[in-house]
């Protein structure tokens, strides 16, 4: 029986990014296709039939597919740079469970399935959870369709090059009513898990999350002729509003706000933009504090813009609310892992998608630093097996 780490290992070498680090492994990429593969291949060894559903999620499963089942699954893309364990902890946990859950025996009451999720991190069409947001009808078909890539391909194009037929792409209640319960098992993103205690958490509830792009219009100038006064550089602007961005969301309790994605136009080093767009990541519990937050960032934006001969237009991309998880389900799981604390996270997941139509619940694995969506992002063997089990355990009292 491989241990979880033993199948991380054998994915190790996949969308490996030699610039940035760590592993880029955008939807349907060479990389995130190679993991699909993988992912299939592991699933149909262990005698699970597996079928891709019409928004592009993988599901495996150990007896028929049936409405009501226990579902448990994450993601195999990656934010550009990203660690070995962000979603595909997950994925290699419920192989790992499923191995553990077969050597004990375990006969299944209702049918039990692995899900894949595209586009988890929404990085390469720019919204998080595309693929359970399909599913759930939580995005508009028209604008999922049309979501574009860096290099102008349509969702509905990269769809259909994968074998999907862009038509049927949206809501489907009929896999989605195959979701009796949903737990997702993930690396934890944050401290809370410190290096000592517990390797296991449950989660209680998702930050409030959203997606905002900010477009910065100056007038495109040669370097060398333009004399300073006679500027309106929409980078000179941005970088006074990437401060602000900080500093407003450090002066408001509980806000994270962030500008990791910056975009000058035409982007030539002798030359002054002509535009700049950014996109702001900003999230708090209150999903009222996070509109207030937006509109001071969206005026202080205009005045700064304004301040340098420029424009700022802010368009939102992608809301999450906060999400509380299902608390029958958690409580039946701390049930069976009495020793696990109860973690709220920050980062957001499919399982907080799910959660608005099936109940959800999520078990975190330690993570002794934290950090997270960088090549550092790490799991000890002793932890990814322990949050195998814990799985497994949770799954068996489920089943
Ligand atoms: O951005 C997030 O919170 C998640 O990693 N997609
Ligand atoms: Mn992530
Ligand atoms: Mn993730």
């Amino acid at each position: 029986m491989e241990t979880v780490n033993q199948l991380l290992d054998s994915i190790k070498g996949v969308g490996r990014d030699a610039v940035r680090g760590g592993y880029s492994r955008a939807v349907y990429s060479t990389a995130e296709l190679d993991l699909r593969a993988w992912f299939i291949e592991q699933a149909l060894q262990r005698g699970l039939s597996v079928e891709t559903d019409r928004n592009g999620i993988i599901w495996a499963w150990w007896g028929k597919p049936q409405e009501g089942a226990l579902v448990t699954g994450s993601h195999l893309d990656s934010v550009p740079g990203g660690g070995a364990f962000d979603g595909p902890l997950g994925v290699a946990s419920a192989l790992a469970a499923v191995d553990i859950l077969k050597a004990r025996g375990t006969v299944p009451a209702r049918s039990l399935a692995i899900t894949v999720f595209p586009e988890e991190e929404g990085s390469r069409f720019g919204v998080a959870c595309l693929g359970s947001r399909l599913l759930a009808g939580a995005i508009a078909v028209d604008k999922a369709r049309n979501l574009r890539d860096g290099d102008g391909n349509t969702f509905a194009d990269v769809a259909r090059t994968n074998g999907l037929d862009p038509s049927h792409l949206g809501p489907d209640a009929q896999a989605l009513a195959r979701i009796g319960d949903f737990v997702e098992l993930h690396v934890e993103q944050g401290k809370g898990l410190g290096a000592h205690g517990p390797a296991i958490a449950v989660g209680s509830s998702i930050l409030g999350h959203g997606r905002w792009k900010l477009s910065i219009s100056g007038q495109g100038n040669h370097a060398g002729t333009t004399l300073m006064a006679d500027r309106a550089d929409p980078m000179v602007a941005a970088a006074q509003i990437i401060v602000a961005v900080r500093d407003t969301a450090a002066a408001q309790p509980d806000a994270r706000a962030t500008v990791g994605r910056l975009m000058p136009v035409p982007g030539g080093t002798n030359v002054i933009a002509s535009r700049v767009d950014m996109w702001l990541d900003a999230r708090h519990p209150d999903d009222a504090v996070t509109a207030r937050l937006i509109e001071s960032i969206h005026g202080t934006a205009r005045h700064i813009a304004a301040g340098e001969g420029c424009s700022v237009s802010l368009t939102e991309e992608s809301y999450s609310d906060t999400v509380h998880f299902d608390p029958g389900l958690s409580r039946r799981i701390s049930g069976i892992l009495p020793d696990a604390p109860v973690l709220a996270t920050g980062a957001g997941h499919d399982a907080g998608v799910l959660s608005a139509h099936v109940p959800s619940a999520m078990l975190f694995v330690r993570n002794p630093s934290g950090i997270s969506h960088s090549p550092e992002e790490y799991v000890a063997d002793e932890d990814a097996n322990a949050g195998a089990v814990a799985l497994a355990d949770v799954l068996e009292g489920l089943l």
